[in-house]
């Protein structure tokens, strides 16, 4: 079975879930009015970005893949595959609200669970909320983070690398749909980057497909704009990323797409000590 549309073979799945629980059944998170509640956010899932936003709240990010940033308040986020964020919350709309996580690509129903206010009446929000985050106002993007702390040196100035790496990012396509690909290499069948201990790599991304890539690197952070990651979210159609690591962990390293089944299909390769 296929899905999506999108010039990729989407997996089918029998639903989406926050916390274990479909849609049908959501978890239920009880707050109190005047607190402030850290929602940490996690997205575990195979193939599913997300579209994420709370019914009657805005969501302020605190914290980018486990890293702290300044806090910036949206109205919604996106969320790919092994990304995490937390935010914080202001309880002050007392009563039930839709947390709700649309994917951002293929048709499943979205993900769903309930932020309700002890004491209220209200016990279920109206059926078929969309929280007005998911239909308009800010949605966060990586250049209004900052780190909170200062980078660590030397990543923290604006260096030139002592070594570069362009990769293209493609797959999906009629001619090709299953196999996808960096810099037209599908692993195993793929070259390592070979890195030396001590430099400053930069890794240059264009996304060539009409689908999103989650692109994680093992075994380090990663300097992209003003924060530190280990996943950066590649838009489709020509979207772009670029990232700058220390070579300070001596190894032999995976990075690929955390989409999983385009990982499973070749898009994927080693980070190589030498
Ligand atoms: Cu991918």
């Amino acid at each position: 079975m296929m899905g999506g549309g999108k010039g990729g073979i989407v997996p089918p799945y029998e639903g989406l879930m926050i916390n274990g629980r479909l849609p049908e059944d959501p978890a239920v998170f009880d707050v109190k009015k005047g607190e402030r509640v850290r929602l940490r956010l996690v997205n575990p899932s195979s193939a599913t970005t997300y579209h994420l936003a709370l019914a009657g709240h805005r969501l302020t990010v605190t914290h980018a893949d486990g890293q702290p940033v300044e806090p910036v308040e949206v109205d919604s986020l996106l969320i790919g595959m092994g990304e995490r964020y937390d935010v914080v919350v202001e309880a002050t709309q007392p009563g039930a609200h839709t947390l709700l996580a649309r994917t951002v690509e293929g048709d499943a129903p979205p993900a769903r669970a309930i932020l309700r206010y002890q004491g209220s009446r209200q016990n279920r929000p109206p059926g078929g909320q969309v929280p007005e985050g998911l239909r308009g106002g800010r949605r966060l993007r990586y250049a209004d983070l900052q780190s909170a702390r200062s980078l660590p040196q030397p990543l923290a100035e604006a260096g030139a690398p002592d070594r570069t790496f362009d990769l293209r990012l493609s797959g999906g396509m009629m001619m090709s749909r299953g196999e996808w690909f960096i810099d037209g290499q599908r692993y195993p069948d793929a070259d390592p980057l070979e890195i030396r201990e001590g430099e400053r790599v930069r890794v240059n991304m264009r996304n060539m497909s009409m689908m999103l890539h989650p692109m994680h690197l093992h075994g380090h952070f990663f300097r992209t704009g003003g924060i530190l990651k280990d996943t950066v979210l590649l838009e489709p159609h020509m979207g772009r990323a670029s990232f700058d690591f220390i070579a300070d962990n001596p190894g032999r390293w995976f990075f690929h797409c955390h989409n999983l089944y385009h990982l499973h299909a070749g898009m994927a390769r080693e980070v190589r000590y030498v």
